[in-house]
């Protein structure tokens, strides 16, 4: 369902001789976790500029941040039964529902930053994109949404070793609750806006994501251990619903498109200055970040692909991945 503010646009008079027009202008409403001014936040706004300047006013969004519409999860169904128009959330959310979502969610799965956006950003990040539409939401673009790590209470994790008998908060993926098992610990979905208060309480010992959310959700107040390995490249994704996107022309479907995906370098740019600005926040906050010999966490993923990677769709998605330069 659209929500139509029938706002009566009075055209600006620019020509003299026109005396102005009225359009229905529609405010399309789009959900974010983080607050104003993360680089998700910021990179669907500049896509709602894109459309309203394209479509001459007729369409802009409104883009309500710091989870006000609810948790990922919450905002997922509220997107998928059109109570919502938009959405940008992680990939994780969706890995029960859609099953090429798994692929990009895998650890280590992507060898570099650069590696995730060169695939995501290409034909087999369309691919997955339109795996989105038979569950209610069309895909319009990938973002960025960097490497994360372990970060925890109680100390700096150099070893898998260090990691036996910690308990860790992942995101609502199976997954994600595998390769922690994976590694001797244990996991505990729970969501992104109750990390902070289970760290603090003891409920968890940690986390895991990457610089720009552990500074900004405060994460780093109370876990002061951030440990590079590395594990996780997953891409944030930008989802119409679908009740929505059959409202538009098929023009202006074309359209929403094409801003989503000119959206996708605005993005990167806010997100690379952010990832420094963080790291830097963090550490003069005194964190204690370390490095670690990755080769280990890589090697013991294993189980998680032969679990998970069964489909040989999957399977194939996989090595197109890896094959991918
Ligand atoms: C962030 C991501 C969010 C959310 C969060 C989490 O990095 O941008 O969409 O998924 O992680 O861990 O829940």
């Amino acid at each position: 369902m659209l929500h139509f503010k029938k706002l009566a646009m009075v055209a600006a008079v620019a020509a003299l001789s026109f005396a102005g027009t009225a359009a229905a202008q529609t405010v399309l409403r789009s959900s974010d976790t983080h607050p104003d001014g993360y680089p998700t936040v910021e990179a669907v706004k500049y896509f709602g500029e894109l459309i309203k300047e394209r479509t001459g006013g007729r369409y802009s969004v409104e883009v309500y941040h710091s989870a006000q519409l609810g948790q990922e999860a919450d905002t997922i169904e509220q997107v998928r039964t059109g109570v919502i128009d938009l959405n940008r959330v992680s990939m994780g959310p969706w890995n029960g529902l859609i099953p090429e979502t798994t692929i990009p969610s895998l650890p280590y799965i992507f060898r570099s930053v650069e590696h995730a956006r060169k695939v995501m950003n290409g034909p087999i990040g369309d691919e997955i994109l339109a795996a989105f539409e038979p569950h209610g939401v069309v895909g319009l673009a990938f973002y960025d949404g960097g490497a994360r790590s372990f970060y925890n209470s109680k100390k700096a994790i150099s070893s898998i070793d260090d990691l036996k008998g910690m308990k860790f908060r992942v995101m609502q993926s199976d997954i994600f609750v595998d390769m922690v098992a994976a590694l001797g610990a244990s996991a505990t979905p729970m969501p992104y806006g109750e990390v902070y208060t289970g760290i603090e309480t003891g409920v968890i010992d940690g986390a895991e994501n990457n610089f720009p959310s552990y500074d900004t959700a405060k994460h780093a107040e109370v876990a002061k251990f951030f440990s590079l390995d590395e594990h996780l490249i997953v891409p944030e994704v930008l989802v119409m619903s679908k009740r929505s996107w059959d409202q538009l022309s098929p023009e202006d479907q074309t359209l929403f498109r094409q801003a989503a995906k000119d959206s996708v370098t605005k993005q990167y740019e806010l997100w690379d200055a952010q990832v420094a600005k963080s790291r830097s926040a963090v550490e003069a906050g005194g964190s204690k970040i370390n490095e670690l010999d990755k080769q280990a966490f890589i090697d013991a993923m294993k189980p998680v692909y032969d679990k998970h990677v069964k489909d040989p769709k999957l399977q194939d998605l996989v090595k197109r991945i890896q094959e991918t330069q």
